[in-house]
């Protein structure tokens, strides 16, 4: 099976050493800067923190002044008009639980969520080894297209009842048909949004860091409404900033011509009972 092949119908695929050593050495000189400085507590979940970087942010500008990056996580998801949303640090500290099994995806009111292919992507790029031991990514192949029994059994990420979860709670265990993406520092994962995901327990004496950056893979093929919604992220260039992006291309960000509107959220996948 090809790569989208195997994207579409897993909601998953790894995409090896993504990112060459000197472009890691240079991101890793950032994120150290970044999370040296105070961030946002906001954004952080048992297992892990989270930081959010904008369109500007060195580390972002790094992936995306890489035409040949970008070309492999296009081609690696069957993109047909890929566009950057949002990026994050994700770090999961020294002797951490696991991050609770989650999907990212935040509309499910809305038709789209059941279609066969992504409406939004995570590139998830490893700055160290993981596996089990070491906080790598565990994944539910297929889960992104339908509902598996532990879909009822999970709270809302970043809500209350996700922070108060007993270690035994099936949010932070293995399961049956879970696979281990025991990656090699620079290799990624593309990982359709609505897929179930989470990670092992940090049981290393080092902090495991990784980047996410989110993409649409088809944004002009996206619902009006989805694209009113996205066009509005904190992370894409401001209407004071569009006219300095001229060099970065037409293709690179998301343009929405109409009225920004907000969609309602919805994070919770439905679940068979
Ligand atoms: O840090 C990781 O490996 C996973 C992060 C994650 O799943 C998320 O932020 O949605």
């Amino acid at each position: 099976m090809s790569g989208s092949s195997k994207f579409a119908v897993d909601g998953f695929t790894t995409i090896p050493a993504l990112f060459e050593e000197p472009d890691l050495q240079e991101i890793e000189k950032q994120v150290q800067h970044r999370l040296a400085q105070p961030h946002d507590p906001m954004m952080n979940r048992v297992g892990n923190d989270l930081v959010p970087l904008r369109w500007n942010d060195p580390i972002v500008t790094r992936l995306l002044c890489r035409a040949s990056v970008l070309g492999r996580i296009g081609s690696t998801v069957a993109a047909d008009d890929l566009r950057w949303i949002s990026a994050y640090i994700s770090s999961k500290g020294a002797s951490t639980p696991s991050l609770l099994w989650h999907q990212d995806w935040w509309c499910w009111d809305h038709s789209i969520s059941f279609a066969p292919t992504a409406p939004q992507i995570a590139i998830l790029c490893y700055l160290s080894d993981t596996s089990d031991r070491t906080g790598a990514l565990r994944v539910l192949p297929g889960s992104h297209l339908r509902s598996l029994p532990i879909h009822s059994e999970l709270p809302e990420s970043h809500s209350a009842a996700a922070e108060q979860l007993t270690p035994d709670h099936p949010a932070l265990s293995d399961h049956e048909g879970q696979i281990t993406l025991n990656l090699r520092r620079g290799d990624a994962v593309a990982v359709d949004y609505r897929l179930l995901h989470g990670t092992h327990p940090n049981r290393g004496l080092s902090r495991r860091d990784a980047l996410l950056f989110s993409f649409t893979p088809n944004w002009r093929f996206l619902p009006d409404s989805i694209r009113a919604h996205l066009a509005m992220h904190p992370a894409l260039p401001n209407a004071a900033e569009w006219p300095t992006i001229a060099e970065w291309g037409e293709d690179l960000f998301p343009r929405y011509d109409g009225t920004p509107t907000s969609l309602q959220i919805n994070r919770i996948a439905p679940s068979r009972t």
